[in-house]
């Protein structure tokens, strides 16, 4: 018995020990390119705002996977600056993400977007690790199961390598590695997925985040990640704060944000954090974006030039993401005829933003 405990505290030190030999070896420095992508969002900020749409080039409203076809494009006849993806169940193995986009088709919007000289961002909701549930679980102390040394950490590692083999397979013709905005445990302030607020402990989901930047970036070698975290609604620079893992694991900060006028007053709520928000990414020399937003639907016709555009006047943000055209009652952009696609097309051409069609003009994005 004494025998067989021994080789157990042997075996999980071991474990521990190649855990933190495989995190804290060859620091990385990320590619030329991405670091241009991190310039190119610097010095975007506070001049124009990117405008970006989830999903864009796989499917919208009444149309699924026909090539070079956009909601967006179709209404005010240019791409997004910046495309969203989400690549949930790729932990799992499946071929298909949760929004029945295949990877292989999604490897290839990729590659389009950086032809198209736009960014890519993307997003995670990978089920729960260790009761296989979906990202909206919320079993309390999940996390602390994944770190080194835990019961489930081998299993979530290998959900990590699979992440990383899919980014280091987004290459360009000449095999360079596509930059990515990488965005992981979003909406993170609040409590709705198994990482969320009342869930765990701040001091783990710190560590949560950094052993998956640690295992991505230096045990993987992905040198074309740029960090973003994303908060859901917060209250205050210390709520924010509070589950931030440090600068050297961050380079944007944003949030998540809709206009639900059932639950808030999307336009007070918004000026609020994007205050704190400001406040927050000058203090840590970062850059500030709305990670996710819209109005589902988009029921006011106006919405985009008197609820969306004052606002980004306001303040200095890089980009903003609208959420996927997935279906009639599931839709964040305009199509042709939608009610709003009108006003849309007065915002694609106001001085403040910034589609595809406008990133020939500005100074490139990668080069
Ligand atoms: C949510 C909804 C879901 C989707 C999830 C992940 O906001 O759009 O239908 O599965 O995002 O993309």
């Amino acid at each position: 018995m004494k025998n067989f405990i021994f080789i157990l505290i042997l075996l999980s030190w071991n474990e521990i020990i190649a855990q933190i030999n495989s995190t804290s070896q060859n620091p990385i420095k990320n590619s030329e390119r991405t670091n241009k992508l991190l310039n190119f969002l610097q010095y975007q900020q506070g001049k124009k705002v990117l405008f970006g749409h989830q999903d864009d080039l796989a499917y919208g409203i009444g149309w699924k996977y026909k090539d070079t076809t956009s909601d967006v494009k179709k209404v005010v006849g240019s791409y997004p600056a910046v495309f969203g993806w989400e690549i949930g169940h790729l932990e799992l193995g499946k071929s298909m993400s949760l929004d029945s986009v295949p990877f292989v088709k999604m490897r290839e919007y990729i590659k389009e977007v950086y032809k198209l000289g736009a960014i890519n961002t993307i997003s995670w909701h990978l089920n729960n690790p260790v009761n296989g549930a979906s990202s909206w679980d919320s079993t309390k102390g999940t996390i602390a199961l994944l770190l080194p040394g835990r019961s489930h950490n081998r299993q979530f590692a290998l959900w990590l390598d699979r992440v990383a083999n899919f980014i280091h397979s987004l290459k360009d013709d000449e095999g360079n590695l596509i930059p990515i905005i990488f965005r992981p445990y979003h909406e993170n302030s609040q409590s709705w997925f198994w990482w969320g607020k009342n869930e765990n402990s701040d001091a783990d989901f710190i560590a949560l985040w950094r052993y998956t930047i640690d295992y991505l970036k230096r045990k993987k070698g992905l040198n074309n990640l740029l960090i973003a975290f994303s908060a859901a609604n917060f209250d205050s620079i210390e709520d924010y704060e509070s589950r931030y893992p440090g600068d050297d694991y961050v380079d944007i900060v944003g949030f998540d944000t809709y206009d639900k006028p059932e639950k808030w007053n999307y336009k007070a709520i918004m000026q609020k954090q994007l205050y704190l928000l400001q406040n927050i990414a000058s203090s840590h020399k970062k850059i500030a974006a709305i990670t996710e937003t819209g109005s589902v639907t988009i029921q006011n016709p106006d919405w985009w030039t008197t609820i969306l555009l004052p606002l980004l006047y306001n303040f200095k943000i890089s980009y903003i993401l609208v959420w996927r055209n997935a279906r009639l009652d599931h839709f964040y952009a305009p199509y042709p005829g939608q009610g709003s696609a009108n006003d849309f097309k007065k915002f694609f051409t106001d001085s403040l933003m910034l589609f595809q069609n406008g990133l020939s003009i500005e100074p490139s994005v990668y080069h």
